[in-house]
């Protein structure tokens, strides 16, 4: 499989976490966010979207959407299982990893900090307040529903979606100077699932291209 991301695109640090916990081989195919390499002509016809990631897989099939492609994932190689068995629960775990996706990542991304900054003038300043903001609502709520949760992970003690997408917010939020303090339930989290070696492995600095 190929994977075209970018080390720090929290999309993109979602599937390389998934691919590790399935024990998966895969290439990385780096597309430079900063360069504005998703917005070319060849990328587009991988992803006409011109976002990251997107997934070859080995029957050269592409996917975009990481949502779409942890869900093919889980599907394909279903071992081991990164969604609980009964309807309730994976319903409760699909909740925590689409306030991350849904209603936190989209509106924190590059493209929308960028036109807060500067279609509507709102400069380095206001950029940063809204992606503070933003973060801290949706991390406020989710720490009110996760703290109420026993175990090590957000699901008890199994590595789920929900972790999935939880991580790589929480490393951009840091990142981006957001205070995590009053999160400490997410902090915990966060600390014991980068010491598995699946989230490990998937971290953006150790998925920098060689220059
Ligand atoms: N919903 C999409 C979002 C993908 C996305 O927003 N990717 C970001 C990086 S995390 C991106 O490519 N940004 C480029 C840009 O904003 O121009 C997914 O989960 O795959």
């Amino acid at each position: 499989m190929e994977l075209y991301g970018y080390y720090r695109s929290s999309a993109a640090y979602r599937v390389r976490i998934a691919l590790n916990l399935k024990r998966l081989t895969y290439e990385q195919v780096a597309i430079n966010l900063l360069q504005n390499e998703q917005q070319s002509e060849v990328y587009r016809l991988i992803n006409p979207q011109g976002l990251v990631p997107s997934l070859k897989t080995d029957d050269d099939n592409i996917l975009t959407q990481s949502p779409a492609i942890l869900e093919w994932l889980e599907e394909s190689y279903p071992e081991p299982p990164l969604l609980p068995q009964n309807a309730l629960d994976k319903a409760k775990v699909r909740s925590w990893c689409f306030q991350v996706a849904c209603d936190i990542h989209p509106i924190c991304n590059l493209r929308i900090l960028n036109y807060v900054k500067d279609n509507l003038n709102a400069g380095e300043e206001g950029k940063t307040a809204w992606l503070h903001h933003w973060m801290s609502e949706g991390f406020r709520a989710l720490e009110l529903q996760l703290k109420t949760e026993r175990g090590v992970y957000c699901f008890g003690d199994w590595v789920t979606l929900a972790d999935v997408y939880l991580i790589p917010q929480v490393f951009n939020a840091l990142r981006f100077g957001v205070d995590m303090e009053a999160y400490p339930r997410i902090m915990s989290i966060y600390q014991a699932c980068n010491e598995l070696a699946a989230f490990e492995r998937a971290q953006p600095e150790r998925n920098k291209p060689a220059s």
